[in-house]
């Protein structure tokens, strides 16, 4: 049972304590994976099956979270459509040949995501062998991924990307479109390869207003629910501003949201009722600060959403790269220490 308490909480029945896991748990905060980067160009990492297999399975070994997240990244899909991503140090991701208009968009090569995105399949069924926790796949949502090619990279204003939204949204649409079924596909595959749960990445849905939000988020969120759902695997919602878009997202019937830390979760949950889980929503800043304060901050969290069979703590978004080890253990070891009390 321990270790399928984060299915059981996606499917809203888990009656012990509640399951741990942090976006964003195998990265540059680990020293075992800092050790490994120096050897390897991350981009390598991400083809490797073994690679995968071993960074993947870092955070569990280290804290013991009760869920795996496939080490990999959202912006891999981009190789399907002839673009090169390369993770250059202090700068982010740099990707080649933005697009910025229709045009563009036309001249766009499409591979097949199966070939392109082989050894993703092969880390998972790797991963499947060695694993004892649930494995979440993932990809980045339409929007986000779209904003990165648009861009070339990272942005503060997103100043391309709602350039060519206002003048021209309908291949700005046919673009989302694009992206979304080589999404599924994606998923797909990897579903098909062995993960047991799937989370979608919003992360820049932030910067849309409400009417684009629900033209250019929502939308694809619910195609992509839509697709993978019926395959018997559950699809967490994630994106900057979920909790503000809780009702408009748990509309869509995905298994879960992973709320921001702006929204208080159990208002959320009163909102929503009862058959939706809800993952979330310490804000990662809170590790940066004096252990007995993460600890607190655990257990109010804890109280406040004690004995909800839907719950799955962890972050707001993702553990940042300077993020101290003791402070995660702290969580981790909070939530875990609830096991001892109630015998679970
Ligand atoms: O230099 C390095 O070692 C690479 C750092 C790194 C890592 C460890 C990047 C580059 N990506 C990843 C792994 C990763 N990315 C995972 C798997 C591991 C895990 O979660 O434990 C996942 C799920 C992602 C997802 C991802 N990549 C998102 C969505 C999640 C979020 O945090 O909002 C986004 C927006 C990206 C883009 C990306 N890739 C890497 C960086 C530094 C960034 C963000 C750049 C930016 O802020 O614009």
């Amino acid at each position: 049972m321990g270790s399928q308490r984060f299915l059981e909480a996606l499917g809203c029945r888990n009656r012990g304590r509640p399951p741990v896991w942090l976006m964003r748990q195998a990265g540059r905060y680990l020293p075992e994976y800092r050790a490994l980067r120096e050897r390897y160009a991350f981009e390598e990492m991400c083809r490797q099956p073994d690679l995968i297999a071993q960074v993947t399975q870092m955070p569990i070994k280290r804290f013991g979270v009760d869920a795996a997240i496939l080490f990999s990244d959202i912006l891999l899909i981009l190789e399907t459509f002839g673009r090169t991503v390369r993770f250059v140090e202090g700068v982010g991701p740099v990707v080649t040949e933005p697009i910025r208009n229709g045009a563009d968009l036309s001249n766009m090569p499409e591979g097949a995501v199966e070939e392109t995105l082989n050894f993703v399949a092969a880390g998972v069924r790797q991963l499947k062998q060695e694993l004892d926790v649930p494995l979440i796949g993932f990809c980045g949502a339409p929007f986000t991924v779209a904003s990165y090619l648009i861009e070339g990279g990272s942005s503060r204003d997103f100043a391309h990307t709602k350039a060519w939204m206002y003048r021209d949204p309908v291949s700005f649409s046919a673009l989302l479109d694009r992206i979304s079924d080589a999404s599924i596909r994606y998923l797909k595959m990897q579903v098909e390869a062995g993960v047991d749960a799937i989370q979608i990445f919003d992360s820049w849905a932030n910067v849309l207003t409400h009417h684009q939000f629900s033209a250019f988020s929502l939308a694809y969120f619910q195609r992509i629910v839509d697709a993978i759902q019926p395959m018997g695997v559950p699809v967490i919602l994630f994106c900057r501003g979920s909790s503000f878009y809780a009702e408009q997202l748990a509309q869509l019937k995905p298994a879960g949201l992973s709320l921001d830390w702006n929204g208080s979760l159990p208002q959320i949950r009163r909102s929503l009722g009862s058959d939706v889980a809800l993952q979330g929503n310490l804000d990662p800043q809170l590790l940066f600060a004096p252990t007995d304060v993460v600890q607190r901050e655990t257990q109010r969290l804890l109280d406040e959403m004690s004995g909800d069979p839907g719950f799955i703590l962890g972050l707001g978004h993702g553990v940042l790269p300077k993020t101290p080890l003791e402070s995660v253990s702290a969580l981790v070891d909070s939530v875990k220490a609830i096991e001892c009390r109630v015998g679970k």
